[in-house]
């Protein structure tokens, strides 16, 4: 029995139903989707890689990561841990529409609940109403003495089955949060493939 994970969010929204409880996905009746796991060691980019590191000080090659993702009734959890980092560094970390490519920017703007139709491919969304812990998948630790970390990230909804997050990014820079710049957290250090691909899809970076 996995014990119910509340919110622990970082915005000052006071969007309702904030903090929500995930039903675990061994609850009987409850489970839509079975917890899909991806972990990765981090190295430099090779076609079909899971783990690609692009900043190999700040994330250096053998680093690891995990990415626990559980879908249930109510809602979504995202858990990460993460080893091999740089001890005492702060990171940003979101989920990504696309999978990583050897260009960082390839996994594209962050996953939202409500797109912000004001974003684009080229233009990414730094609205507040939008780019926020709420609608997004904030991910963002502080790597402890040991270079390990671990975050929670628990919504009230559920991933489009039409376009669901591809990838897991780390950023040089904590996520920042005011206007016209929301959502941004520096440079791309690291990206982390989905795999195996969401079951329920069989192309990418529809988002
Ligand atoms: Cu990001």
């Amino acid at each position: 029995m996995v014990a119910p994970i509340l919110l622990a969010g970082c915005s000052s929204a006071s969007a309702t139903g904030r903090a929500v409880v995930i039903e675990p996905s061994t609850s009987a009746g409850a489970a839509l989707v079975p917890a899909a796991v991806t972990t990765g060691s981090f190295r430099t980019w090779r076609e079909g890689a899971t783990a690609v590191t692009y900043d190999t000080t700040a994330v250096p090659v053998g680093a690891t990561a995990e990415v626990a993702v559980t879908e249930a009734a109510g809602g979504v959890s995202v858990a990460v841990t993460v080893s091999g980092l740089v001890p005492g560094r702060a990171y940003g970390a979101h989920l990504h529409n696309n999978p990583c490519t050897a260009d960082p920017a390839g996994a594209g703007p962050h996953y939202q609940n409500r797109v912000d139709p004001a974003a684009g491919p080229q233009k990414p969304s730094v609205d507040p109403a939008y780019a926020n812990p709420e609608n997004e998948v904030w991910l963002d630790f502080t790597a402890d003495a040991t270079g390990a970390g671990s975050v929670t990230s628990v919504q009230g909804w559920r991933f489009s089955s039409e376009r669901p997050p591809w990838s897991f990014v780390l950023h040089a820079e904590g996520t920042h949060t005011g206007h016209g710049e929301a959502g941004t957290a520096g440079a791309r250090l690291a990206c982390l493939t989905r795999t195996p691909a969401p079951a329920y899809v069989n192309q990418p970076g529809r988002g």
